[in-house]
């Protein structure tokens, strides 16, 4: 820690003592924690109503890929045990519904501010304080600054020429409208293969008249097989509430996923093929074993065994070969899919491939790709998002010397964090599941809960030392963004096109820039920090600010 005495200042008192955008599962636990801990707090949100990713991802199929026994807060013994999860991965609708009781058991819509955008945020070095501008044209003042906003909330709507010309509806999965879709008798197209719409395909697929699926990457399958919860294991879920947060916080996923503690070589191809063979049974995502994404060999051990699963379930072999993914399996984010590759022996589906023949223009009528015009009366975009940089440069973020964060960080070309945490030249500005933090690899609602508790220890203690500021120190990020950067590259990650490697949005800098060390050894290395009183870290010591409370 290096503390530096400033000359005491005088600054007006706050608006408050923190400013939070966002009321989804960060947003919602981050001012649950900063008012238990006696600091003022308002949330922003843009929708609404609370809820985050889930208010908005409301279209048919939208269901979580994390078992619900551990996507949901583990903070409160209380509340896990109070609130029943009914199935082994939770749909929207019931994500949605724990959200708002959340919001109301803890008595939180009250600091909560729907319905308003954060257009800017500026450090004001003179008062030592956030100056955040909401679309309204107000403002309002707080020390610290924490942008609540998720790594998968800006939506991407690709630039096909011609999209204002369609005649018909056209949706996106990230944005979908409270009032029901109707598909029935209609020509339906869907735009995209990644979790939402491997989601939504199957369901339309029932609806429709006609569904096309134009794909580009064919993905690598694994059956969710989803189902209710049995009431007996409802009970040893609460019962085990102890021992399932300790096992969560214990594992490199956040979450209690089988994982094999070998390298595909320990075992011979007949075990294997036993492992991989029970995991495709019980469903959910394949155990990991410890050279799959560093061997090429290794990894093309379990990507042949998921094309032979496609080529079982597909009946015309010709469609088969075009669902046959070719690049290192699980490095775009697995997929779990319900009655997914089933949907395809439909014959009211027709599977367009369009690395082969690109979308070339939305036209009035439909979609024109290279190879030929598809009449639709409804089109949806299952195109993902600009994730982990997006959501934040929406926001106008500017720090010390007025440099915004988008400048700082080369436009998403040279991000650089301290433990995803915070951001040097940006002081008392918190993120959570924030760039180089182990989000997108781990279940990000276990992220959410270690970022929000290691923020609230940090501003505990510089109120508890009369510390007006905190950021990190340059020598300290460049190394924490070098070991991620390392990290990244000694795997096969970084050789796929993904949303992890921002290669799904056109002009995005390639790099994969979250921690891939692990949750737990990421835990380990934050509590660190802390216990050397925040090494790495620059602490300015001054006059403490008046905050109204
Ligand atoms: P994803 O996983 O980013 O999937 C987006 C899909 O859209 C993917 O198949 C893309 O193909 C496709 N896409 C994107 N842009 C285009 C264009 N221009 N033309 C054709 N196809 C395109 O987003 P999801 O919403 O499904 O899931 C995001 C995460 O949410 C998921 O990983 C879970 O963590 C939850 P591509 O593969 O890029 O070739």
């Amino acid at each position: 820690m290096n503390v530096a005495q400033q000359q005491p200042k005088t600054h007006q008192a706050n608006d408050f003592d923190a400013v939070i955008i966002g009321a989804g599962f960060a947003g919602m636990y981050m001012l649950h924690s900063l008012r238990e801990a006696g600091f003022s707090a308002k949330v922003f949100e843009a929708a609404g109503d609370v809820g985050g990713v889930w208010y908005h991802n409301r279209y048919p199929g939208a269901r979580c890929d994390t078992e619900s026994m551990v996507y949901t807060y583990l903070f409160s013994e209380k509340l896990y045990k109070d609130w029943t999860w009914t199935s082994r991965y939770p749909d929207q609708p019931e994500i949605l519904s724990y959200l708002n009781y959340v919001a109301d058991n803890f008595d939180l819509r009250k600091d909560i501010q729907l319905n308003t955008r954060i257009k800017a945020a500026h450090y004001d070095e003179a008062n030592e304080n956030w100056q955040i501008y909401i679309n309204d044209g107000t403002r309002v003042t707080a020390k610290y600054f924490i942008p609540a906003v998720g790594g998968l909330s800006a939506t991407n709507v690709p630039n096909f020429k011609g999209l204002n010309s369609f005649k018909g509806e056209w949706y996106h999965t990230g944005n979908w409208p409270k009032d029901k879709v109707d598909f029935k008798g209609k020509r339906v197209g869907v735009i995209g293969t990644g979790s939402s719409g491997v989601q939504i395909i199957p369901i339309i697929a029932e609806e429709a008249d006609h569904l096309t699926v134009f794909q580009r990457t064919a993905q690598y399958m694994i059956p969710a097989r989803n189902h209710q919860l049995d009431p007996e294991i409802i009970q040893q879920t609460k019962a085990d509430y102890k021992n399932i947060k300790q096992k969560v916080r214990n594992s490199n996923t956040g979450d209690l996923r089988k994982t094999m503690n070998c390298s595909v070589w320990e075992i011979t191809g007949e075990e294997r093929l036993q492992e991989l063979e029970a995991a495709w049974e019980r469903g959910g995502p394949l155990p990991s074993f410890t050279d799959v994404f560093t061997d090429e060999r290794a990894n093309e051990t379990i990507g042949e065994f998921l094309r032979s699963k496609i080529s079982e379930i597909v009946h015309d072999p010709k469609i088969a070969e075009k669902l046959m993914p070719n690049y290192y399996y699980g490095t775009k984010r697995q997929v779990l899919n319900t009655n997914y590759l089933e949907t395809y022996n439909r014959n009211n589906v027709t599977l367009a491939d369009v690395k082969k023949a690109p979308i070339e223009e939305i036209t009035p009528k439909g979609l024109r790709t290279t190879e030929k015009e598809y009449e639709l009366d409804i089109l949806v975009f299952a195109t993902g998002y600009d994730a982990i940089t997006g959501p934040l440069f929406k926001i106008d973020i500017r720090g010390r010397n007025g440099i915004s964060l988008k400048e700082k960080w080369n436009n998403g070309g040279q991000i650089s964090t301290y433990l995803g945490l915070a951001t040097s030249g940006f002081p008392n500005l918190f993120l959570i599941t924030g760039p180089e933090s182990p989000a997108g690899f781990t279940n990000n609602v276990a992220v959410i809960e270690s970022n929000v508790e290691w923020i609230i220890e940090c501003v505990k203690y510089l109120r508890e030392h009369d510390l007006n500021t905190i950021e990190p120190e340059q020598e300290a990020e460049a190394a924490w963004s070098k070991s991620c950067t390392e990290l990244a590259n000694s795997t096969l990650f970084v050789k796929t096109e993904s949303w992890w490697t921002g290669a799904n949005i056109p002009g995005k800098p390639r790099g994969l820039p979250l921690y891939l060390g692990g949750y737990k050894k990421y835990l380990q290395i934050c509590k660190e920090i802390v216990d050397k009183e925040y090494e790495g870290f620059s602490l300015l010591a001054g006059k403490n600010q008046k905050v109204n409370s």
